[in-house]
Formats: C-alpha cells, structure tokens, sequence
C-alpha cells in the first residue's frame, strides 16, 4: 500500500461531507435540501467503499459494491436512480471538488466499475441450490424461518443433529446458505429489514441449540482468540468458523461483533493465544482488520501470534489477505482448519 494511495484515499474520506452533497446536487437538481439530504447517507457509503479501493489498490472492491448496488438500486424504486447516474455524479463531485492528483487516481476507478455493469446483471441468484446437500432442509428451514415460525424451524435442525447430520454440514449446507439468501431477499427488496433481523437472531439461537455438539470434543492445547474488527456486527461467519475448530480440536476464545483494538491485543495476551482469527463484512472495515494487525505485530506481548483473516471482502478479492498484512486467510471453515493448522502446527488431540 503506498504513500499515495492512503493519502487519495484520506482527501476523499475528509472530502466526504462536500463531495456528498455535490453527488446529491447532481442527481437532484431540483431537489430541496431536506430530500437531498436523505440521499447523503448513501453517497457517505458510496465513498467509504471507494476510499477502501484507493487504500489497498484493489479496484475490485469497488467493482464489485457497484455490482451489488445495479441489484438493490433496481429493486429499491423510492431511489429512482440508476447506478450508473450515481457514479457519474460521483465522477462529477470529484472533478468539481478534489485535487487534480486525487481526481486523477480515481476516476479510473469509477471508469472501471462503469464499465463493468452494462454486463452485470440486475437481480441476484438463489443461494439455495437445489442440487446441493441438504437442500430440502435449507429450504424448509428458511420457509419456516420466513413464516417467522422459529420453534418449527429450530425442531427441523435439531431433529437433523439427532438424526447424525454432522454440526459442519448444518453449518455450511443449511445456516451458511439460508442466511446469504436472507441477505439476497433484504438485498432484492423480497423481504424486509424485520425478517432479516429475525431470521438472524433465530440461527443464532438455534446455533446456541447446539452447543452441546459443539463442546463434545477434547481440546488440545492451541489457542486462538476469534472476532469481529471495530464496528463490524457480522459475527456469524466468524462464529461458524470458530465452533468447527473448536470441533476440530482447538482451544477457542471467542469475542462476537465490533471488538476494539486494545480489547483484542488485551484478549490475545490474557489467552495466551497462538492464533488471532479476524473477521470484516463491510469492505469500509478492511483498514480496521490491517490496523489491527499492524497493532498485534507492534506489540512486543502480541507480536508472536499468527493472524488469520476472513469475511466477504476477502472473498471478493482473493489477495487482500496479503495486502492488510495477514499471516493466512480461509473463505470456509474446512480451510481455516486447514489454514490454521499450516500457521500452528501442533499435536492432534
Ligand atoms: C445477518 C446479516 C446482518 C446482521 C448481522 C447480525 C449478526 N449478529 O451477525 C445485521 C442486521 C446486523 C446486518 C447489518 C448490516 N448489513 Co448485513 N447481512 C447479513 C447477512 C444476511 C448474513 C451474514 C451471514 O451471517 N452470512 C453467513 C456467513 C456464514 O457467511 P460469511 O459471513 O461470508 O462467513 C463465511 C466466510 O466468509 C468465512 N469467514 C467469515 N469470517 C471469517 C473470519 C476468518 C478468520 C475466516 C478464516 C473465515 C471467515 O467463513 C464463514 C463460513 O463459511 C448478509 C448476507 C450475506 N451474503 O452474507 C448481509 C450483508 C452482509 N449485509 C449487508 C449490508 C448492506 C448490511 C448493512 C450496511 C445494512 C443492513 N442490511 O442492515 C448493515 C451493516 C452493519 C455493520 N456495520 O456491520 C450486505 C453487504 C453488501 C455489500 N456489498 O457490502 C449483505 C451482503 C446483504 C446483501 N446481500 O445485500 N447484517
């Protein structure tokens, strides 16, 4: 990551307020300030991903958040927008408001992702596919869930375990695809904020159903401390990823959603830990993942731990790992196990 890079992608982050409202003047000309104001949140979004593909060098980033918004904008009427408005407006507020050396580094950015979406489509593929194992319990499930029905749904995954469906397949076959799909619905405009919120909370209580699968192992004698950077509220991921090691032998300390620097380098000294597994969703929290791990490396207490890192953004750009400074990274618990058994080899219980 170079000096220029972070510092392009400062200016437009300290640029945020005035480049947002010349993205609304733009768009809304017309517009009265109360109604441009509702779209500044947005352009505040708009430039928090752009900045994190300026700060890493990873166009792709931004490409693929361009992507996703053609689908949300196409099914989100009240925006009556286009993406490819937005990002002109964006191309404009640039031009108009940022240095000549800023303007200069993104607007190939924008071009990019410009020329990616004519051929990116407008709606979003099912996650439930019907050829995959479990499918009918995926399926079920995620009805069951959608008729807010918790308790019916609970019983199907409980009755799968008590049947010997093993805890990972649960994991990545039922709860892994059925909340993608959640997402792909909110995403689409199918389903609202509420039921992503309930279904969410309803696989967290059903994961905590199964604890006593989870807890059954011997556990040897490598740590790991397992969490969410700063602000990040998707814990799931991380959770899934941090119950199979637990199953897979490892001594696991795990710390959920949005943790601070200091409170994670405090957990990895307390824990004694030989392995830190980080976890970001939202791509405008990758500088918080590498910032993190710039503290465990400068830390004389931490400095000996492996890092390991993952979470959409990861999946998005397969290099990343490198970028923010990680010793390793897995798209799946299967290969964080893997992983995490290359960064810590140890004896197996
Ligand atoms: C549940 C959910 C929420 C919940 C989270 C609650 C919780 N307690 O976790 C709430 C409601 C809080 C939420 C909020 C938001 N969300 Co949300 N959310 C989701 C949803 C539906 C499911 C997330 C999930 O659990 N996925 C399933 C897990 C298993 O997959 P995973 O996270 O990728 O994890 C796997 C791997 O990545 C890997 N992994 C993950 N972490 C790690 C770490 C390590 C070390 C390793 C090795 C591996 C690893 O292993 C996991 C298992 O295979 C996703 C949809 C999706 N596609 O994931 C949207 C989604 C992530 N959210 C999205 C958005 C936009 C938001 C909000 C901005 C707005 C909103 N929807 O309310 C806020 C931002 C909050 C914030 N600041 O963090 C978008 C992001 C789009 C984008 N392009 O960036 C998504 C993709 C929905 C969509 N399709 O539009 N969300």
């Amino acid at each position: 990551m170079s000096t220029n890079q972070l510092s392009t992608a400062h200016a437009v982050l300290e640029l945020s307020p005035q480049l947002s409202r010349a993205i609304s003047r733009r768009l809304y000309p017309g517009g009265s300030a109360t109604s441009r104001r509702a779209v500044d949140d947005d352009n505040s979004d708009h430039l928090a991903y752009l900045a994190e593909a300026i700060r890493t060098g990873d166009n792709a980033l931004f490409v693929n958040y361009a992507q996703w918004l053609k689908v949300r904008y196409a099914t989100k009427p009240q925006t009556g927008q286009s993406v490819e408005s937005v990002l002109e407006a964006l191309r404009y507020a640039i031009t108009e408001c940022a240095p000549g050396a800023t303007t200069s580094a993104v607007v190939p950015i924008l071009d990019t992702a410009l020329a990616a979406l004519p051929g990116s489509p407008d709606t979003a593929p099912s996650y439930l596919d019907r050829d995959a194992p479990y499918a009918a319990t995926a399926r079920q499930y995620l009805d069951r869930l959608l008729a807010a029905d918790r308790r019916k749904a609970s019983e199907l995954v409980l009755q799968s375990a008590g049947d010997g469906a093993p805890i990972r397949d649960i994991y990545v076959h039922v709860f892994q695809p059925c909340l993608r799909e959640v997402g792909r619905l909110w995403q689409m405009n199918r389903i609202s904020v509420a039921q992503e919120h309930y279904c969410t909370a309803a696989t967290q209580l059903v994961m905590a159903q199964l604890c006593p699968y989870v807890f059954s192992g011997v556990t040897s004698d490598r740590r790991m401390v397992a969490t969410c950077v700063g602000g990040e509220l998707h814990e799931l991921g991380i959770r899934m990823v941090t119950d199979l090691m637990e199953m897979a032998g490892w001594d696991t300390y795990y710390l959920g959603a949005n943790m601070t620097t200091g409170g994670i380098l405090a957990a990895i000294e307390e824990y004694d830990a030989h392995l830190l597994a980080l976890s970001a969703t939202m791509v405008y929290h990758v500088h918080l993942v590498e910032e993190t791990i710039a503290a465990v490396r400068a830390s004389e207490r931490t400095s000996g731990v492996s890092v390991m890192v993952g979470g959409f953004p990861f999946l998005v750009s397969p290099d990343l790992w490198r970028t923010v400074g990680a010793d390793g990274f897995a798209p799946d618990p299967d290969t964080a196990i893997a992983v995490a058994d290359r960064l810590v080899p140890g004896e197996k219980p």
